[in-house]
């Protein structure tokens, strides 16, 4: 190899770019140490800084660290920032981001890395401030995250190396700090040996996405400070012990606890301890003559305890999401207002546990989680996926020469997290396989902090951790591991140990485009078995990264779209909001699931229960609201008085009397009783009258809407059929109009654009047998039209190319005479020949005119709902534009179906339009393109309105399921062919 390098690189006997593709994780770093803010000095280094990105190597700048260099030809880049993104003002692009999940974009052949290593030149100038502490002590310099590999000069002289992309590294700057003006140079490598244990499924950007500072370290003051605050819940009193390197006079004092302590000492107090639910936390200091650190404590005890993960004596619950940190225009960047949106949209989806996937956060983050309240599973910044694909040949997790690179990252991370009580477990990272650096990390963490279980997916066998987890085991499995009667551990030594462990899904229900489906069930998993304690959805947010068409229409890129080589598509779009942060109907679907309280109404009894299904807080927060809706109008509300509800207990109250006489006054429509639990008032993460959880209950159903009356005969005149308000073809037995309104091209439809989970899947590809049997291809051949004195009956064979499977469909159009405007439809479908796969949808399609754009409906909503994706619907009338009805996934597939739904109107700005009536229900759709058009789409920006709206009127859809990685639809949910019959009515209306 041949390379230009630097003068001042050079060490006899040593290449000094040897760092780059060194297991080693780094050289000349300070020992890791707990984060936190002093009061000491500090220089804050984020800003501009000149840059330059080199193409590898073999492109360096010679001379590039010296102080005085000249930056012709260099540009400028935002610090903190990614260097592929624009999204941060003055940080234009270079180079591109690039996607893959599992697959390592370069040869693997660790630790080595590809000559093209595009490498960032960083270089900044500083001006020390005039009363900056030289005499005293020493400064370092902090950076909170660097990716993948970097080294650094101050003024001219190496200070050394570091790797762990998301972890903090710090530098002596012993002698080399002047008083005025200094100059940093940092040089930052895109892959880097370290590349092969960071192949977290996302985008693979670089640089300095992180802080850096300089700190001035006072002597005497604080280096390292460990806070214990145990919590025992026999005695409500809090424990803590303060651990410090520190000055010798260091004091730790909690103010509002009289506290007044030597590190090492013990103090017992009562005090209110610190869960997700009550973040409790008391200010405290550590303290000597030369420096002051604020700390936050809260006082909780986590433990495994007869097979249960518990805190403070009590089994908890995940209602948990796997979070990456990520922003559509700055990436890995994030500033702290989008921390805390991310809290507080996950607090008002009833989220209560994250799972820092798959690396530590900005500690911010953490912070923001002890004041708000979030159980975090705190993961090492550590995966070797790619491995797996090589037959795990050569995987580093059990290959010695990296074991002091594993210990290294998991130490890191623990020092800098220890003092946050929001963090209850230690996770040593995703996807490694297996191996002893993996058990040597846990070892080294159960004797640093044995006061958090270990956690690790990769080891089925539990040989080393506290907890047994897995991702996207299947209901039936998450029910057999409940009852403790799962399959034996390849090793049987360790199968009682195993066994005696609390469960987690540490990921599953893959939010993956349109779903995911089956929480409800995994719920209930969760709530029946004491050991099932919760799970992680993934994710938590779509990566999509903000982009414009030419003619300047913005869309999220996913995978593939920076021209990427080897990549893996939308995958990295799979989270429960879209990347804007816009919440999908998946975090809806999820919020109800995971209610804290449960109401259930009792019609017959006329009472309310509330469980409440909180670990720790009583209900006091919570108010209870009624309403009474008739025909989804709202006709009497008013509010229940509870009694304050302990965790984990019932009461049963009986309604109101306002209610009593409410729900027993008939209206003449379909009348429904909902009861909500509100926020009684304001709490840091949302304003009062936020609402918690709900319950609905049908006071009294409408008998059938279908008419029993005889049918009229159907008019002929030329090639016109006219029956009531009606016309149709007379030879094609077409519908063609329903008063002023064209109706057309009404007929059978069972396909929908597949969703990422029809798509995908473990068990192979529903939607490829779809298409292989040609439901986007249906022919709808004409057998016969007959003209009768009732009505009308078309009679189809719809079939595809090729096939002798076929679909008997018989329409009977009909007319009552007591309500002459009205046109009901009949539709009989008898499926013939093989059909050996469960159908997208059955129902029919037709358009209608554009301008019918005002959808009202009375049924489930506001948002879509699919078999197993309703429980957030609820019954009432509802009104969304055409446009407003579509939900936007990053990559565009089925979407946007509501469902129960008992009529709906579709009117233009006029008022005028059409009504479709159920018999009783049907599921709806109304779309601007076809699904044939969604089916084409790769982003949403290809979608183009046509001069029609597409509507589908549908007796039952396919469920959703998670198959793009997990289990597929429930056989509750799946939609098998037999024979079957859609009854729906259609009238000309004026709104
Ligand atoms: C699992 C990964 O842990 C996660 O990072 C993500 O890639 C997820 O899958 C899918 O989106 S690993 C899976 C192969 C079980």
């Amino acid at each position: 190899m041949t390379t230009s390098r630097s003068a001042a690189d050079a060490v006899p006997g040593h290449d000094p770019l040897d760092y780059v593709e060194s297991r080693s994780p780094g050289d000349g770093r300070q020992p890791p140490r707990a984060g936190f803010v002093s009061d000491a000095a500090a220089l804050d280094l984020d800003g501009t800084w000149q840059f330059r990105l080199a193409a590898g190597l073999h492109d360096l700048t010679p001379g590039f660290e010296a102080p005085d260099l000249a930056h012709a030809g260099w540009g400028t880049i935002a610090v903190p920032s990614c260097w592929q993104l624009d999204g941060i003002p003055g940080a234009p692009r270079h180079g591109a981001p690039a996607y893959t999940n599992q697959v390592f974009p370069f040869p693997v052949d660790p630790p080595r890395v590809p000559d093209a290593n595009p490498t960032g030149e960083y270089r900044r100038e500083f001006t020390l401030p005039e009363d900056w502490p030289f005499e005293d002590g020493a400064s370092v310099l902090r950076f909170e995250g660097v990716d993948s590999c970097f080294a650094l000069w101050l003024n001219g002289a190496r200070l050394g190396d570091g790797k762990g992309s998301r972890l903090p590294t710090e530098f002596g700057t012993a002698g080399l700090l002047r008083p005025g003006r200094n100059v940093l140079a940092v040089r930052v490598h895109q892959w880097s040996a370290g590349s092969y244990l960071e192949d977290q499924d996302m985008w693979w950007v670089s640089g300095i996405f992180r802080s850096v500072r300089l700190l001035h370290r006072p002597s005497g003051g604080i280096d390292d400070v460990f806070v214990h605050a145990d919590f025992d819940p026999v005695t409500g009193e809090g424990v803590l012990r303060v651990d410090a390197v520190a000055g010798p006079d260091a004091r730790i004092t909690v103010p509002e606890l009289g506290l007044d302590l030597a590190p090492g000492e013990t103090a017992r107090v009562p005090v209110q301890p610190w869960t997700a639910e009550t973040p409790r936390l008391y200010d405290a200091v550590i303290a000597t003559a030369a420096e002051r650190v604020p700390l936050r404590v809260g006082f909780r005890r986590v433990a495994v305890e007869d097979g249960l993960l518990t805190v403070n004596g009590r089994r908890i619950l995940l209602r948990g999401v796997n979070r990456h940190e990520w922003h559509p225009e700055t990436g890995r960047t994030l500033d702290r207002a989008t921390m805390l949106q991310d809290i507080e949209l996950m607090k008002r989806h009833n989220i209560n546990a994250v799972r820092t996937s798959h690396y530590p956060p900005d500690r911010t983050f953490l912070s923001l989680c002890d004041e708000l309240g979030l159980w975090v599973i705190d993961e090492c910044d550590l995966e070797t996926h790619g491995f797996h694909l090589n037959g795990w040949r050569d995987n580093p997790s059990a290959d010695p020469a990296w074991r002091e690179a594993y210990l290294d990252r998991m130490s890191r991370m623990v020092e800098r997290d220890k003092n946050h009580p929001s963090v209850i477990m230690w996770s040593l990272g995703n996807e490694s396989g297996t191996g002893d650096n993996l058990r040597a990390m846990a070892d080294w963490t159960h004797e640093r902090d044995p006061a958090r279980p270990v956690h690790y997916e990769g080891d089925w066998d539990s040989g080393y951790v506290d907890v047994y987890s897995r991702m996207y085991a299947d209901h039936d499995e998450t029910d057999r591991i409940g009852r403790r009667a799962e399959e034996p551990t390849t090793d049987p030594e360790l199968d009682g140990h195993r066994r005696s462990l609390p469960f987690i899904l540490c990921e599953y229900a893959h939010a993956m485009g349109n779903g995911p489906g089956g929480l409800s069930e995994y719920q209930r998993l969760f709530e029946q078995h004491p050991r099932c304690q919760g799970g992680f959805v993934w994710e938590w947010i779509d990566h999509g990264i903000r982009q414009h068409t030419p003619d300047g229409r913005g869309f999220f890129a996913y995978g593939g779209d920076f021209g990427e080589p080897v990549h893996d598509s939308n995958f990295v779009a799979d989270g429960l909001v879209f990347p804007d942060r816009t919440p999908s109907p998946g975090l809806v679907e999820y919020k109800k699931v995971i209610e804290p309280v449960s109401i259930a109404i009792d019609a017959a009894s006329a009472t309310v229960s509330v469980r409440n299904g909180q670990d720790f807080a009583d209900t006091a927060a919570l108010r209870w609201l009624w309403q009474i809706e008739d025909g989804g109008e709202p006709v009497a509300d008013g509010e229940c008085a509870f009694p304050v509800v302990p965790a984990g207990e019932t009461v049963f109250v009986p309604w109101p009397a306002e209610l009593r006489k409410a729900a027993g006054t008939a209206a003449g429509g379909e009348r429904w009783l909902t009861v909500r639990a509100v926020l009684a008032t304001d709490l840091p993460w949302a304003p009062a009258g936020h609402e918690v959880a709900w319950q609905q209950t049908l006071l009294e159903a409408l008998p059938a809407v279908r008419a029993v009356a005889p049918g009229s005969a159907p008019v002929r005149s030329g090639r016109l059929l006219t029956l009531g308000p009606a016309e149709f073809d007379v030879r094609s037995g077409r519908l063609a109009r329903i008063g002023e309104h064209a109706v057309e091209e009404l007929r059978l439809d069972l396909w929908r654009a597949p969703t990422d989970n029809d798509l995908r899947g473990w068990r192979g590809s529903v939607a490829e047998r779809w298409r292989a049997a040609g439901l986007d291809r249906l022919e709808h051949k004409v057998l016969a039209v007959e003209p009768g004195a009732d009505g009308l009956t078309v009679r189809a064979r719809v079939a595809a190319a090729g096939t002798d499977a076929a679909m008997a469909a018989d329409y009977r159009w009909s007319v009552p005479e007591d309500t002459p405007d009205r046109l009901w439809l009949t539709l009989e479908v008898r499926p013939t020949g093989e059909w050996p796969f469960p159908l997208p949808r059955l129902g029919v399609r037709a358009t209608v005119a554009p301008s019918l754009s005002t959808v009202t409906w009375f049924g489930a909503g506001p948002g879509e709902a699919y078999p197993d994706t309703r429980a957030a619907a609820r019954v009432s009338r509802f009104r969304s534009s055409v446009a407003g009805l579509q939900t936007p996934y990053l990559f565009p597939q089925e979407n946007g179906a509501r469902t129960d739904v008992r009529w709906a109107r579709l009117t233009d700005e006029a008022g005028e339009g059409l009504l479709v009536l159920g018999a009783p229900h049907f599921g709806l759709s109304v779309r601007p393109w076809t699904s044939e058009d969604l089916d084409a789409a790769r982003h949403p920006t290809d979608l183009v309105p046509r001069d029609a709206l597409y509507v589908n009127v549908d007796l039952a859809q396919q469920g959703i399921g998670s198959a793009s990685c997990g289990p597929g639809v429930l056989p509750a949910h799946r939609l098998l062919p037999g024979p079957a019959v859609l009854t729906v009515g259609f009238q000309a209306v004026t709104d």
